[in-house]
């Protein structure tokens, strides 16, 4: 049998009328006493993943599998411990009616009863099991009627196909095998990156589903961002990654495709949708841009050239006023460090701090909150001559905390011996751009004592080496390089 009804989504017994929380998810099957069943693990971990990875605030769960379940939102914790996911186990669909994370509850006066019941005969049923079997049933048999409201989406063979929070489709538009096949292999990287974004653009109380639509080939086609309006099954807008950016010293970087490396949809605070952010790549050369568009119409807002490939950008509240801010971090190529920055969604106009080569024509220095270059460290430098310069490769956003955590490639490319070597550091910062902490990663840690024992570095990189180490992160401040880190101490 199939999960759930969604004749719950709104029905009343005797006094009451219940409904479905939007942002409620289930899953499970059920058999014919009502019990919830469990469901393959398999198919409940790719559902964990995408509940994970939507605005969904409750995730209902066969009360058997809530241990596995519990652990595989922890292990993404892991990386995003800012999502917060309630997981309700449930072992019978009554419970459903009694747990208000997933369902709410109105009295109904007895005037308006009656005026329901006669209005709503067929969906009035009570809360003894019998007639919560009818229900189920019903809706097993004829798919009653269906929420439109858009929570999840799932790629899968050429279709997007979008989910409201029963789980069922409430449309699958045709967006191709390369689109389906890209954001797949997205989600099922490490970084668990999701190139779409679901919310309510034009406020009229059915979420949007914004995504990119890749081509066939790149050279063929740019990567195109798209907002799909599922009431109206129609794309609102399309805006192909195209960008106007020229570098005069540096006339190779022609071409004006972009790669979109992320996007979200956000605004000046919690809940309030003002702009779509969307860091994109140049798809050849170090170019990257971080832009806010117009939801409604996708409009270019604002745009921030940085002269070096991007690799993830977090919202934050950084200052404590309830309007959230931007942190991005990548590669500065100008100066051949990676680099971490605070950027105000409402101030993006301007470039990256930047170098001889480096300047893009015509632009203005940008209104950064922060920007932090992070040098290699002796590990790092030692391969200097294998591999170009360190980057930044993901983020970690700890808002309660106030902090921030940069993965950062020191070591990252081809040896002498053509052996792949791959060494990461974390670099911890406060919500001021200050670096308070970097640790290493075991392939840093033995690509160290290789070195050490070789003679190639003079010493271990230790607590006192790091501490040295984090004297040399420079930050820009108002046109010259300071240290990053205030040489008073800050009680961090
Ligand atoms: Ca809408
Ligand atoms: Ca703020």
């Amino acid at each position: 049998m199939y999960l759930i009804g969604s004749c719950f989504l709104e029905f009343t017994d005797q006094r009451g009328l219940y409904r479905v929380q939007n942002d409620a998810v289930f899953s499970g099957a059920i058999d014919d006493s009502g019990a919830v069943l469990e469901v393959e693990e398999q198919s409940l971990s790719s559902k964990v993943r995408a509940v994970f990875f939507s605005s969904a605030r409750t995730l209902a769960v066969p009360k058997d599998q809530l241990h596995l379940t519990l652990a595989e939102v922890s292990r993404l914790n892991e990386r995003y411990p800012d999502r917060r996911l309630q997981v309700v186990g449930i072992s019978h669909l009554e419970e459903v009616f009694f747990d208000r994370r997933l369902t709410d509850y109105r009295h109904i006066s007895v005037a308006r009863h009656l005026g329901r019941k006669a209005k709503r005969n067929s969906a009035i049923v009570s809360l003894t099991s019998a007639l919560l079997l009818a229900c189920a049933y019903l809706f097993w048999r004829y798919a009653a009627p269906i929420s439109p409201n858009p929570v999840l989406v799932e790629f899968t063979g050429e279709q997007m196909v979008i989910r409201n929070g029963l789980g069922q489709t409430v449309d699958a538009p045709h967006v191709g095998v390369t689109t389906v096949q890209r954001h797949r292999e997205l989600s099922a990287s490490d970084e668990g990156d999701t190139l779409f974004d679901i919310a309510d653009v034009d406020g009229d109380g059915y979420n949007e589903i914004i995504y990119v639509q890749y081509g066939r080939s790149l050279l063929e086609e740019p990567d195109t961002l798209v907002c799909y309006d599922v009431v109206e099954r129609e794309r609102i807008w399309s805006k192909p990654m195209f960008q106007d950016i020229s570098f005069p010293q540096k006339p190779e970087v022609l071409d004006n495709r972009y790669r979109v490396v992320d996007l979200h949809v956000g605004g000046r605070s919690y809940g309030r949708i003002d702009f779509l952010v969307v860091v994109a790549n140049h798809f050849v050369f170090f170019p990257s841009v971080v832009m806010t568009l117009d939801p409604l119409t996708g409009a270019l807002l604002q745009r921030y050239v940085h002269v070096g490939q991007l690799a993830a950008a977090e919202f934050a509240d950084l200052d404590d006023d309830g309007d959230l801010e931007l942190i991005a971090a990548g590669t500065n190529n100008a100066f051949g460090m990676a680099a971490v920055m605070g950027l105000d969604p409402e101030h993006l106009e301007g470039h990256s701090p930047t170098r001889g080569d480096y300047d893009p024509a015509g632009g203005e220095e940008g209104q950064e909150l922060f920007y932090v270059l992070i040098p290699r460290t002796i590990v790092g430098n030692a391969f200097r001559t294998v591999h170009g310069i360190n980057g930044a490769a993901g983020m970690v956003l700890y808002q309660d905390a106030k902090r921030f955590e940069v993965s950062v490639q020191d070591v990252g490319g081809v040896d002498s011996e053509g052996k792949r070597v791959e060494a990461q550091l974390l670099y911890y910062f406060n919500f001021a751009g200050i670096p308070i902490a970097v640790g290493t990663s075991s392939a840093y840690d033995i690509q160290a004592k290789l070195l050490f024992q070789e003679g190639k570095i003079p010493t271990l990189p230790d607590k006192t080496y790091f501490e040295t180490y984090l004297g040399l992160l420079r930050r820009w401040d108002r046109g010259s390089w300071v240290q990053a880190r205030p040489t008073e101490p800050t009680g961090e």
